[in-house]
C-alpha cells in the first residue's frame, strides 16, 4: 500500500511497545511503501557521503531517511542493544554483515570476519539487525543515488565503529544532517564524515 510518510509515522506510533518486535515491524514495512513526494522534504544529499535525516523520534523509536550518494558507505558499525530495520526506498544498497571473533568491543585487537549479506538489495528489501552480534556496513557502490528508511528502537546517538585492518573498535557519535526537513548547523555536520 502506498502511504504518506506521516502515515508510516502514525502506523509506527500505533504499535504498542510489546509488539515493537522484529517480525511485526518487518511485515509492516514490507506492506507499506512511502508516497515519494511526501518524503521529498526530508531528502538531503551530500557529495560522496551518506546523510541522516530525522523524520520522527520518541522514546521508543526513530524514523530516519538515509540519503546515499553514489560511492558512499557507512563505517562498519554495530547496533548493540538495538533493533534496526532498513527498507530500501530508491536505488539499491549493498549490505555486508560481520561477526566479531573478540566480542563487540570497544577496544583493540577486535577481529571481524565477513558473515554474508546482500550484494545489491533492491527497492522494497527490508533488512533487520538485532542483538549483540549486529555488526554491518551499508554502502552504495552503484552509479545511482539511493534512499533508505530506517527504524531504530530505541533511538541511538552513538555506536561502535570498526576498522578491520587496524582491528580497532571505537565509540562514535551519530549526528543528523537534517531534522524535520531542516538542515542542522554545518558545525555539527562536520563531526559526521
Ligand atoms: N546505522 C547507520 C546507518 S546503516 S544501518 C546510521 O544510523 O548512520
Ligand atoms: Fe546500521
Amino acid at each position: 500500500m502506498l502511504v504518506a510518510v506521516e502515515g508510516i509515522v502514525e502506523t509506527l506510533r500505533g504499535v504498542p511497545p510489546p509488539r515493537f518486535q522484529p517480525g511485526h515491524i518487518c511485515k509492516l514495512l514490507h506492506d507499506l511503501s512511502v508516497r515519494p513526494e511526501t518524503l521529498q522534504p526530508f531528502l538531503h544529499f551530500a557529495p560522496r557521503r551518506y546523510t541522516r535525516n530525522l523524520i520522527y523520534r520518541d522514546d521508543l523509536f526513530e524514523l530516519i531517511a538515509l540519503c546515499w550518494d553514489a560511492g558512499s558507505a557507512s563505517p562498519i558499525h554495530n547496533h548493540s542493544n538495538q533493533l534496526c530495520w532498513l527498507a530500501v526506498h530508491k536505488g539499491a544498497l549493498r549490505l555486508e554483515n560481520f561477526d566479531s571473533l573478540d566480542g563487540p568491543g570497544p577496544g583493540d585487537r577486535i577481529r571481524l570476519v565477513p558473515a554474508g549479506g546482500l550484494d545489491r538489495a533492491p527497492v522494497g528489501c527490508v533488512d533487520l539487525q538485532q542483538g549483540d552480534a549486529a555488526i554491518h556496513r551499508v554502502s552504495n557502490p552503484f552509479a545511482e543515488r539511493a534512499v533508505s528508511l530506517h527504524v531504530y528502537s530505541r533511538p541511538y546517538d552513538s555506536c561502535i565503529a570498526y576498522d578491520r585492518e587496524k582491528q580497532t573498535a571505537r565509540e562514535i557519535q551519530l549526528f543528523y544532517h537534517s531534522v524535520g526537513g531542516k538542515l542542522v548547523s554545518p558545525q555539527r555536520e562536520e563531526h559526521f564524515q
